[in-house]
């Protein structure tokens, strides 16, 4: 008898226990379909036409990495807006100097811009920061170029004198800047480069430098025109060069 209430108190301690074992909450598997996230890029492989450019342009990043929508940050690296200070640009430079002499002011505003003093009495016209001849360079800037303040195009080649410092490097003051023959607006033409001595189109790391510029200080009427007279489109305008002309880049670095 005593037996048997063990048994039964055995038995039903192992179905208890056995209970609370199973009342375990079932692990909830978390079954989801992995979602491939191996979207193969294989938009990269762009053959429009009007990209030539541009793919260029990503062959300077040399970057290998796969989502580059990055099309638009160039990584042109050590040039600054002026590009540095070997540039026909640069070199062109007469003085670094913070304020315009009273002099220089004297000589280019001596009609209506000037009080008895020879002080600048319309600053729209003759501050240090202002730009009449809108050509992306101010007073103090033609001052320090020995550029026309009132000229949009001092050296006549066809390139404004903001342009020519801001975008292309080349001189503001030498319509030749590389000496080669052929003016700096011709050579835009031609997309040729008008700081380099070559036959050759403009190297793509060079356009890319150009389109970038041209980005941050777009294109004054003079080059425009010149652009525009040699068949530049919208696009071509933006982007400071005629595509069209620079087809034969190659793609390479
Ligand atoms: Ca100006
Ligand atoms: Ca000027
Ligand atoms: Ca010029
Ligand atoms: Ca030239």
């Amino acid at each position: 008898m005593g037996n048997n209430l063990v048994i039964v108190s055995i038995i039903l301690v192992v179905i208890n226990s056995g209970d609370g074992e199973n009342s375990d909450p079932a692990p909830v598997e978390s079954s989801q379909p992995t979602l491939s996230s191996s979207e193969s890029s294989s938009v990269e492989s762009s053959s429009s036409s009007e990209s030539s450019s541009e793919s260029s342009s990503s062959s300077v990043q040399s970057s290998s990495s796969t989502s580059s929508r990055s099309s638009q940050s160039f990584s042109v690296g050590g040039d600054t807006l002026t590009g540095g200070p070997n540039t026909p640009a640069s070199r062109s430079k007469q003085n670094n100097d913070s304020e315009i002499p009273a002099s220089w002011l004297a000589q280019q505003f001596a009609v209506g811009g000037l009080n008895d003093q020879g002080e600048c009495s319309n600053a729209s016209l003759c501050s240090p920061e202002a730009d009449p001849d809108n050509d992306d360079l101010t007073n103090l800037e033609e001052y320090n170029y020995g550029t026309d303040p009132q000229e949009e195009d001092t050296d006549s080649d066809g390139v404004s004198d903001g342009n020519e410092v801001y975008v292309y490097y080349s001189s503001p003051t030498n319509s030749d800047s590389d000496t080669d023959g052929d003016q700096d607006g011709d050579e835009l033409a031609e997309c040729t480069d008008p700081i380099v001595v070559s036959q050759q189109k403009i190297s793509g790391s060079r356009l890319n430098v150009i389109t970038r510029n041209a980005g941050l200080k777009p294109l004054t009427n003079a080059t425009i025109k010149t652009l525009r007279d040699a068949g530049a489109n919208r696009n071509d305008i933006d982007k400071g060069y005629i595509n069209s002309k620079c087809t034969s880049i190659s793609v390479e670095l």
